[in-house]
């Protein structure tokens, strides 16, 4: 059967539970670390991808924006999958996301998750979701993680290359995950940057990449074991010292805005006060709540009444990227 040359896919973007910051190789863009993290149902990209024989480059808009360095990471994804194709076709490509782009809200995860089923579907290639994890992976390095639903693992190999795949479904442990945005603009420097700037300046990279593996082990375990109070502790630990070698990167990575550290604060009363609750912050001034079902109402209340917190989102875990109709 011929390929059909259009296919849309949409896919969630994850957070890291056990943090990812750093490169081994920026050419393969290869992890410094491992990373285990939880994909989420609320927010969503949704990508359409059509190979147009006669066009030369690709034509790439993410909500309705053409950007040349965006399209370049594009295109390097879309290569190697037309090479497996045999096809040389160019694409435009239509991205959108439902939520803020570039703002610690992991908008390149679904994104480049939902480009690699997209493109794979339309190219007739049917390649699990294992392969497309490491296509996605040279887009954006938690873009893997998005092809899996509920909790993904990434692990460095001793062969030098990276394994992504599930840990847990969603179903086996439906914690929910509320997020606190305060503030929906771009962040100024972004991960891949940043990351660059960490390994280069941070006097604490080298603390982090040699503590790095008990904290993915200790992830792994307590995920395996369910066990939420452990889990809390390793996570935002990981979570903290990922933030120490951002603060002390030359020049600084401050993500965090006053709201950012006053819904830390928030959550720390109320776990106090018995309601079991841990936090996640990435390359952003969001704050990802992390707690039992039970627990939500609390904990949505707790992070609305933070002043500078503009709008909270209650997230279930989701399901892997997926080709849709369109
Ligand atoms: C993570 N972040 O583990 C960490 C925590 C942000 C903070 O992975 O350069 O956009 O495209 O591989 O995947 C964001 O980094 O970076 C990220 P690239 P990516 O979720």
């Amino acid at each position: 059967m011929p390929a059909p040359l259009t296919a849309t896919a949409i896919a969630h973007p994850n957070i890291a539970l056990v943090k990812y910051w750093g490169k081994r190789d920026d050419v393969a863009n290869l992890p410094a670390t491992g990373s285990l993290s939880v994909t989420l149902d609320a927010m969503r990209t949704r990508t359409r991808v059509c190979f147009e024989p006669g066009l030369g480059a690709d034509r790439v808009r993410l909500d309705g924006q053409e950007d040349a360095a965006t399209s370049r990471r594009v295109s390097a994804c879309l290569d190697l999958l037309r090479r497996r194709a045999g096809l040389a076709h160019g694409a435009v490509v239509e991205s959108d996301n439902d939520f803020p782009t570039g703002a610690g809200l992991a908008s390149s995860a679904s994104g480049f998750a939902a480009l690699v089923t997209a493109a794979d579907a339309a190219l007739g290639l049917g390649l699990p979701r294992e392969e497309l994890a490491q296509v996605a992976r040279i887009g954006s390095g938690s873009a893997a993680r998005s092809l899996f639903g509920g909790f993904a693992l990434l692990r460095n190999q001793p062969d030098g290359g990276v394994a992504v795949g599930p840990l847990l479904a969603p179903e086996a442990w439906p914690l929910r995950v509320v997020i606190a945005i305060t503030s929906a603009l771009p962040k100024d420097v972004g991960s891949r940057d940043g990351m660059a700037a960490s390994r280069a300046t941070s006097p604490y990279y080298e603390a982090w990449l040699r503590s790095h593996g008990a904290d993915l082990e200790a992830g792994v375990r307590h995920v395996q074991g369910r066990d939420f109070a452990a889990l809390a502790a390793v996570a935002e630990h990981s979570c903290l010292k990922m933030h120490a070698v951002m603060l002390t990167t030359q020049p600084p990575l401050l993500y965090w805005l006053p709201a950012t550290l006053a819904c830390l604060q928030a959550l720390q009363v109320l776990r106090r006060a018995g309601t079991p609750v841990f936090f996640t912050i990435d390359a952003g001034p969001q704050v990802k709540a992390i707690c039992e079902p039970a627990a939500v109402p609390a904990v949505r209340a707790a992070l609305a009444a933070v002043p500078g917190v503009t709008r909270v989102i209650d997230s279930g875990l989701g399901p892997g990227a997926y080709r849709a109709n369109g």
